[in-house]
């Protein structure tokens, strides 16, 4: 039974599909996600909304705060003795849980901080995270061991720093929002069974990059833009946030479709959004919440990863929007 206002520690108790370990190792993201919500907050008189003068695995300019949300994650996730190993948008390779500490049954992938081209202008931001089960053996863990199709995940999320300070969890039984409560310093749910409208008008995409989209995507705007003058008969408007925590939670509170597409920028490539995550953790929440979530091509959680930072194209939101567009590339 969800009880608006528990704590998602109680939420967690009170769930039959999350054992102990789990429960501690999701207790310990949301510790972690507290810690950065801070240092956003407060990033400008820190002196730490800028760039850090490094580049990271992606090739972007790393911001400071880039560095410092990647080690937070690391520095809680490391201590707890439930993880073989972790996968950071920050870092190249897979990161080891040093010998110091025992290593456990799970595995996770984040982002510590999604969207950190808007902290200098103060707009939301957030951290993702999937999590897997550790391979049964007693190898050490490699990157094959991350190789796994978004369907392996058993549970993901993101917080989103925002006006509130939010955390969206599944567990594999529907979707949770819990909004920070600064006075208590706990995550209290807020927004039970999250559920995505079917239709929607609403749009999400970065229209900079129209000239190198595919004529799928060029069909589907255009129609968009034509509204009730063009073959859909209906208005549409347009979101765009660059930064997907704040687009995916827009579209769990009231329907959108949220696209990344391939386009010939960034073609050779795959794609602008990586697999492992930011496409395979949103498309499992989007899924639990009754969208459908693609890269055109294919069902996203159902992609094989070649690598740890595989990128993909991105097509998610309500249902019948997001396969109207998979049909146009069919
Ligand atoms: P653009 C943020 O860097 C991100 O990975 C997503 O959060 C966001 O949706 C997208 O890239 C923004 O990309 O090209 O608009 O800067």
């Amino acid at each position: 039974m969800t009880v608006k206002g528990q704590s998602v520690q109680q939420f967690l108790q009170n769930s039959d599909k999350v054992n102990a370990s789990l429960s501690q190792l999701i207790i310990t993201v949301t510790t972690a996600c507290k810690e950065i919500a801070d240092l956003v907050e407060r990033s400008s008189i820190l002196g730490v909304e800028g760039l850090a003068n490094s580049i990271n695995v992606q090739g972007e300019d790393q911001k400071q705060l880039d560095v410092m949300s990647n080690d937070v994650m690391v520095e809680h996730l490391s201590a707890i003795g439930l993880l073989d190993a972790m996968v950071s948008e920050e870092i190249e390779d897979v990161i080891d849980i040093p010998s110091s500490y025992s290593k456990g049954e799970y595995l996770i992938c984040f982002d510590p901080l999604d969207g950190s081209s808007n902290i200098d202008i103060n707009l939301s931001v957030g951290t993702i995270f999937s999590i897997l089960h550790a391979p049964k053996n007693n190898h050490k863990t490699s990157v094959d061991d991350f190789l796994k199709t978004g369907e392996e995940q058993i549970c993901a999320g993101f917080c989103v720093y925002g006006p509130s300070t939010m955390l969206i969890l599944t567990i594999g039984a529907g979707v949770f929002g819990f909004t920070l409560d600064k006075e208590s310093s706990e995550f209290v749910l807020t927004h039970p069974d999250m559920s995505i409208p079917e239709n929607t008008a609403e749009f999400a995409i970065n229209m900079s990059n129209q000239r190198y989209w595919e004529p799928p995507v060029q069909r589907y705007i255009a129609e968009c833009i034509a509204g009730i003058d063009g073959s859909r008969e209906k208005n549409f408007n347009m979101r765009w946030n660059a930064s997907m925590v704040a687009e995916v939670y827009r579209i769990l509170v009231r329907g959108g479709i949220f696209m990344y597409p391939i386009d010939k920028k960034i073609a050779q490539q795959g794609g602008k959004l990586r697999l492992l995550y930011e496409a395979n953790p949103m498309s499992f929440i989007i899924e639990q919440a009754g969208g459908v979530s693609s890269s055109g091509k294919q069902r996203i959680m159902a992609i094989k990863p070649d690598s740890i930072h595989q990128r993909v194209p991105v097509i998610l939101g309500s249902k019948n929007e997001v396969d109207r567009l998979v049909s146009y590339h069919q």
